[in-house]
Protein backbone atom coordinates (compact mmCIF):
# COMPACT_ATOMS: atom_id res chain seq x y z
CA UNK A 1 0.00 0.00 0.00
CA UNK A 2 1.15 3.56 -1.32
CA UNK A 3 1.86 5.51 2.18
CA UNK A 4 1.31 8.88 3.13
CA UNK A 5 3.86 11.73 3.63
CA UNK A 6 4.08 14.96 5.71
CA UNK A 7 5.98 17.67 5.43
CA UNK A 8 6.04 20.99 7.89
CA UNK A 9 7.88 24.02 8.42
CA UNK A 10 10.48 24.72 4.99
CA UNK A 11 9.91 28.08 5.69
CA UNK A 12 10.29 28.47 1.76
CA UNK A 13 11.75 31.98 0.61
CA UNK A 14 14.25 33.09 -2.07
CA UNK A 15 16.82 34.01 0.64
CA UNK A 16 17.32 30.73 1.26
CA UNK A 17 17.66 28.66 -1.93
CA UNK A 18 18.63 25.23 -0.30
CA UNK A 19 14.98 24.20 0.96
CA UNK A 20 13.75 25.16 -2.24
CA UNK A 21 16.17 22.83 -4.21
CA UNK A 22 15.43 19.83 -1.44
CA UNK A 23 12.01 20.18 -1.88
CA UNK A 24 12.13 20.15 -5.91
CA UNK A 25 14.15 16.88 -5.52
CA UNK A 26 11.41 14.96 -3.13
CA UNK A 27 8.71 16.08 -5.31
CA UNK A 28 10.23 14.86 -8.25
CA UNK A 29 11.81 11.47 -6.81
CA UNK A 30 9.74 10.97 -3.27
CA UNK A 31 6.18 12.00 -3.53
CA UNK A 32 5.07 10.48 -6.67
CA UNK A 33 5.42 6.95 -4.81
CA UNK A 34 3.19 8.30 -1.87
CA UNK A 35 -0.77 8.52 -1.69
CA UNK A 36 -0.86 11.41 -0.34
CA UNK A 37 1.20 14.38 0.51
CA UNK A 38 -0.18 16.66 4.04
CA UNK A 39 1.49 20.20 3.87
CA UNK A 40 1.50 21.22 7.71
CA UNK A 41 2.49 24.58 7.55
CA UNK A 42 4.64 26.91 7.26
CA UNK A 43 5.71 26.08 3.71
CA UNK A 44 6.42 29.34 3.01
CA UNK A 45 8.51 31.61 5.03
CA UNK A 46 5.66 34.16 4.73
CA UNK A 47 2.40 34.61 2.80
CA UNK A 48 0.49 37.75 2.38
CA UNK A 49 -2.40 36.84 0.09
CA UNK A 50 -2.46 35.00 -3.28
CA UNK A 51 -1.45 37.70 -5.16
CA UNK A 52 1.75 36.65 -3.70
CA UNK A 53 1.74 33.98 -6.38
CA UNK A 54 2.94 37.05 -8.80
CA UNK A 55 6.23 36.39 -6.95
CA UNK A 56 7.97 33.88 -9.70
CA UNK A 57 9.57 32.35 -6.51
CA UNK A 58 6.34 31.34 -4.82
CA UNK A 59 4.56 30.52 -8.54
CA UNK A 60 7.29 27.89 -9.60
CA UNK A 61 6.83 26.25 -6.16
CA UNK A 62 3.16 26.11 -6.86
CA UNK A 63 3.70 24.62 -10.11
CA UNK A 64 5.99 22.12 -8.75
CA UNK A 65 3.31 20.89 -6.76
CA UNK A 66 0.63 21.17 -9.47
CA UNK A 67 3.10 18.64 -11.07
CA UNK A 68 2.91 15.92 -7.89
CA UNK A 69 -1.16 16.10 -8.17
CA UNK A 70 -1.28 15.62 -12.29
CA UNK A 71 1.10 12.48 -11.20
CA UNK A 72 -1.50 10.69 -9.07
CA UNK A 73 -0.70 12.05 -5.54
CA UNK A 74 -3.17 13.96 -3.96
CA UNK A 75 -1.65 17.12 -1.82
CA UNK A 76 -3.18 18.79 1.19
CA UNK A 77 -2.13 21.97 2.86
CA UNK A 78 -3.07 23.03 6.39
CA UNK A 79 -1.49 26.44 7.26
CA UNK A 80 0.43 27.83 10.00
CA UNK A 81 1.24 31.04 11.10
CA UNK A 82 3.09 32.11 8.37
CA UNK A 83 0.78 31.16 5.41
CA UNK A 84 -2.02 31.02 7.16
CA UNK A 85 -3.59 33.34 4.22
CA UNK A 86 -3.27 30.99 1.39
CA UNK A 87 -6.63 30.89 -0.26
CA UNK A 88 -8.28 29.72 -2.73
CA UNK A 89 -6.39 30.97 -5.80
CA UNK A 90 -3.36 29.16 -4.58
CA UNK A 91 -5.06 26.19 -3.78
CA UNK A 92 -6.00 25.79 -7.80
CA UNK A 93 -2.35 27.16 -8.58
CA UNK A 94 -0.88 24.26 -6.76
CA UNK A 95 -3.37 21.65 -7.81
CA UNK A 96 -4.07 20.87 -3.48
CA UNK A 97 -7.17 20.90 -1.30
CA UNK A 98 -7.16 23.19 2.14
CA UNK A 99 -7.19 21.57 4.88
CA UNK A 100 -8.54 23.59 8.71
CA UNK A 101 -6.53 23.21 11.55
CA UNK A 102 -7.49 21.27 13.27
CA UNK A 103 -8.02 17.54 10.89
CA UNK A 104 -9.04 14.58 12.24
CA UNK A 105 -7.69 11.66 9.81
CA UNK A 106 -8.40 8.21 9.74
CA UNK A 107 -4.36 7.03 8.94
CA UNK A 108 -4.12 3.59 8.20
CA UNK A 109 -6.94 2.27 10.77
CA UNK A 110 -4.77 4.83 13.33
CA UNK A 111 -7.46 8.14 14.60
CA UNK A 112 -4.95 10.93 13.43
CA UNK A 113 -5.03 14.64 14.47
CA UNK A 114 -3.23 17.05 12.34
CA UNK A 115 -2.81 20.35 13.24
CA UNK A 116 0.06 22.85 12.55
CA UNK A 117 1.00 23.29 16.25
CA UNK A 118 1.31 26.83 17.53
CA UNK A 119 -2.26 26.51 19.14
CA UNK A 120 -1.25 23.87 21.89
CA UNK A 121 1.52 26.34 22.72
CA UNK A 122 -0.60 28.17 25.39
CA UNK A 123 2.12 29.35 27.60
CA UNK A 124 3.04 31.75 24.73
CA UNK A 125 0.71 34.51 25.46
CA UNK A 126 1.68 37.40 23.89
CA UNK A 127 1.72 34.72 20.66
CA UNK A 128 -1.95 33.34 21.41
CA UNK A 129 -2.96 37.46 21.46
CA UNK A 130 -1.70 38.19 18.72
CA UNK A 131 -2.79 34.57 17.11
CA UNK A 132 -6.26 35.82 17.96
CA UNK A 133 -5.72 39.10 16.74
CA UNK A 134 -4.77 38.34 13.21
CA UNK A 135 -7.43 35.18 12.60
CA UNK A 136 -10.21 37.83 13.00
CA UNK A 137 -12.16 37.75 9.82
CA UNK A 138 -12.54 41.89 9.87
CA UNK A 139 -8.72 42.04 10.28
CA UNK A 140 -7.88 39.80 7.61
CA UNK A 141 -10.37 41.63 5.37
CA UNK A 142 -8.51 44.57 6.06
CA UNK A 143 -4.84 43.59 5.27
CA UNK A 144 -5.82 41.63 2.25
CA UNK A 145 -7.48 45.16 1.00
CA UNK A 146 -3.93 46.65 1.31
CA UNK A 147 -1.41 46.87 -1.46
CA UNK A 148 0.99 43.77 -2.25
CA UNK A 149 3.98 45.99 -1.55
CA UNK A 150 2.04 47.50 2.16
CA UNK A 151 1.08 43.92 3.43
CA UNK A 152 4.65 42.22 2.32
CA UNK A 153 6.68 45.33 4.41
CA UNK A 154 3.46 45.21 7.19
CA UNK A 155 5.22 40.85 7.18
CA UNK A 156 8.61 42.39 7.44
CA UNK A 157 8.30 44.23 10.16
CA UNK A 158 6.28 41.50 11.98
CA UNK A 159 9.25 39.40 11.18
CA UNK A 160 11.27 41.55 12.70
CA UNK A 161 9.12 41.62 15.43
CA UNK A 162 8.67 38.05 15.90
CA UNK A 163 12.07 37.32 16.39
CA UNK A 164 12.72 40.23 18.70
CA UNK A 165 10.36 38.77 20.79
CA UNK A 166 11.50 35.46 20.73
CA UNK A 167 15.29 36.39 22.62
CA UNK A 168 12.82 37.31 25.29
CA UNK A 169 11.16 33.91 26.21
CA UNK A 170 12.31 31.19 27.73
CA UNK A 171 12.48 28.16 25.25
CA UNK A 172 9.57 26.01 27.21
CA UNK A 173 7.04 28.99 26.91
CA UNK A 174 7.53 28.19 22.78
CA UNK A 175 6.92 24.75 23.39
CA UNK A 176 3.60 22.69 23.69
CA UNK A 177 1.70 22.69 27.08
CA UNK A 178 1.18 19.24 28.25
CA UNK A 179 -2.43 19.68 29.02
CA UNK A 180 -3.42 21.71 25.90
CA UNK A 181 -2.01 18.32 24.11
CA UNK A 182 -3.60 16.01 26.40
CA UNK A 183 -7.13 17.65 26.15
CA UNK A 184 -6.25 17.54 21.84
CA UNK A 185 -5.92 13.57 22.59
CA UNK A 186 -9.02 13.65 24.73
CA UNK A 187 -11.51 15.70 22.99
CA UNK A 188 -10.82 14.67 19.19
CA UNK A 189 -10.35 11.05 20.40
CA UNK A 190 -7.21 10.26 18.41
CA UNK A 191 -4.18 8.03 18.90
CA UNK A 192 -1.72 9.75 16.81
CA UNK A 193 -0.86 13.45 16.23
CA UNK A 194 1.27 15.01 14.01
CA UNK A 195 2.47 18.82 14.15
CA UNK A 196 5.12 21.08 13.41
CA UNK A 197 6.19 24.78 14.68
CA UNK A 198 8.40 24.26 17.31
CA UNK A 199 11.41 22.75 15.46
CA UNK A 200 12.25 20.30 17.98
CA UNK A 201 11.22 17.45 16.32
CA UNK A 202 10.61 13.56 17.78
CA UNK A 203 8.13 11.29 18.83
CA UNK A 204 6.43 11.06 21.96
CA UNK A 205 4.80 8.88 23.56
CA UNK A 206 1.79 9.72 26.10
CA UNK A 207 -0.75 8.09 27.93
CA UNK A 208 -3.75 9.60 28.20
CA UNK A 209 -6.64 7.79 30.04
CA UNK A 210 -4.91 4.73 30.42
CA UNK A 211 -4.84 4.06 26.50
CA UNK A 212 -0.94 4.49 24.91
CA UNK A 213 -0.82 7.55 22.27
CA UNK A 214 1.89 8.81 20.32
CA UNK A 215 2.81 12.47 19.15
CA UNK A 216 5.05 13.28 16.00
CA UNK A 217 6.78 16.77 15.69
CA UNK A 218 7.71 17.40 12.04
CA UNK A 219 11.21 18.97 11.61
CA UNK A 220 12.07 21.97 9.79
CA UNK A 221 14.01 22.00 6.06
CA UNK A 222 16.91 24.83 8.01
CA UNK A 223 19.84 22.42 7.59
CA UNK A 224 17.97 19.55 5.84
CA UNK A 225 14.96 18.12 4.52
CA UNK A 226 13.03 15.88 6.24
CA UNK A 227 9.46 13.90 6.21
CA UNK A 228 7.61 11.66 7.93
CA UNK A 229 6.60 8.47 6.53
CA UNK A 230 2.90 6.47 7.19
CA UNK A 231 2.00 3.36 6.48
CA UNK A 232 -0.22 0.13 8.14
CA UNK A 233 2.91 -0.37 10.09
CA UNK A 234 3.29 2.65 11.33
CA UNK A 235 5.34 6.07 11.03
CA UNK A 236 9.09 7.04 10.44
CA UNK A 237 11.13 10.13 10.40
CA UNK A 238 13.27 10.14 7.09
CA UNK A 239 15.94 12.77 6.73
CA UNK A 240 16.43 13.73 3.08
CA UNK A 241 20.44 14.27 1.93
CA UNK A 242 21.55 17.56 1.76
CA UNK A 243 21.57 18.45 -1.83
O1 LIG B 1 7.14 32.78 13.14
P1 LIG B 1 8.14 32.50 14.21
O2 LIG B 1 8.61 31.09 14.22
O3 LIG B 1 9.29 33.49 14.18
O4 LIG B 1 7.46 32.80 15.60
C1 LIG B 1 6.15 32.35 15.89
C2 LIG B 1 5.39 33.52 16.48
N1 LIG B 1 5.43 34.67 15.58
C3 LIG B 1 4.55 34.83 14.60
C4 LIG B 1 4.68 36.09 13.77
C5 LIG B 1 5.14 35.72 12.39
O5 LIG B 1 6.50 35.35 12.39
C6 LIG B 1 4.93 36.92 11.49
C7 LIG B 1 5.05 36.54 10.08
C8 LIG B 1 3.75 36.52 9.42
C9 LIG B 1 3.94 36.49 7.92
C10 LIG B 1 2.72 36.48 7.08
C11 LIG B 1 1.43 36.62 7.71
C12 LIG B 1 0.61 37.59 7.01
C13 LIG B 1 0.08 38.53 7.96
C14 LIG B 1 0.99 39.70 8.09
C15 LIG B 1 0.55 40.53 9.26
C16 LIG B 1 0.99 41.98 9.12
O6 LIG B 1 3.68 34.03 14.32
C17 LIG B 1 5.99 33.90 17.79
C18 LIG B 1 6.00 32.70 18.70
C19 LIG B 1 6.81 31.58 18.04
O7 LIG B 1 6.20 31.28 16.79
C20 LIG B 1 6.88 30.31 18.88
O8 LIG B 1 5.59 29.75 19.03
O9 LIG B 1 6.59 33.05 19.94
O10 LIG B 1 5.13 34.87 18.35
C21 LIG B 1 5.58 36.14 18.47
O11 LIG B 1 6.75 36.40 18.44
C22 LIG B 1 4.51 37.14 18.68
C23 LIG B 1 4.92 38.14 19.75
O12 LIG B 1 4.95 37.53 21.01
C24 LIG B 1 4.00 39.30 19.71
C25 LIG B 1 4.15 40.05 18.41
C26 LIG B 1 3.67 41.43 18.61
C27 LIG B 1 3.35 42.06 17.31
C28 LIG B 1 2.18 42.92 17.52
C29 LIG B 1 1.76 43.51 16.24
C30 LIG B 1 0.30 43.76 16.30
C31 LIG B 1 -0.19 43.99 14.93
C32 LIG B 1 -1.34 43.08 14.67
C33 LIG B 1 -1.81 43.18 13.28
C34 LIG B 1 -2.62 44.40 13.05
MN1 LIG C 1 4.90 27.88 12.78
Amino acid sequence: MSPILFISDLHLTPERPQAALLLRRFLREVAPSAAALYILGDFFEAWVGDDDLSEPFHADIAEALRAVSARGTRVAFLPGNRDFLAGEAFARAAGLTLLPDPTRLDLFGVPTLLTHGDAFCTDDATYQAFRTQVRGDAWQQDFLARPLAERRALARGLRERSEHAKIDKKPLIMDVNAEAVERAFRESRVDRIIHGHTHRPARHAHDVDGRPRERWVLADWYDTGAYLHCDAQGCRAVALPAA
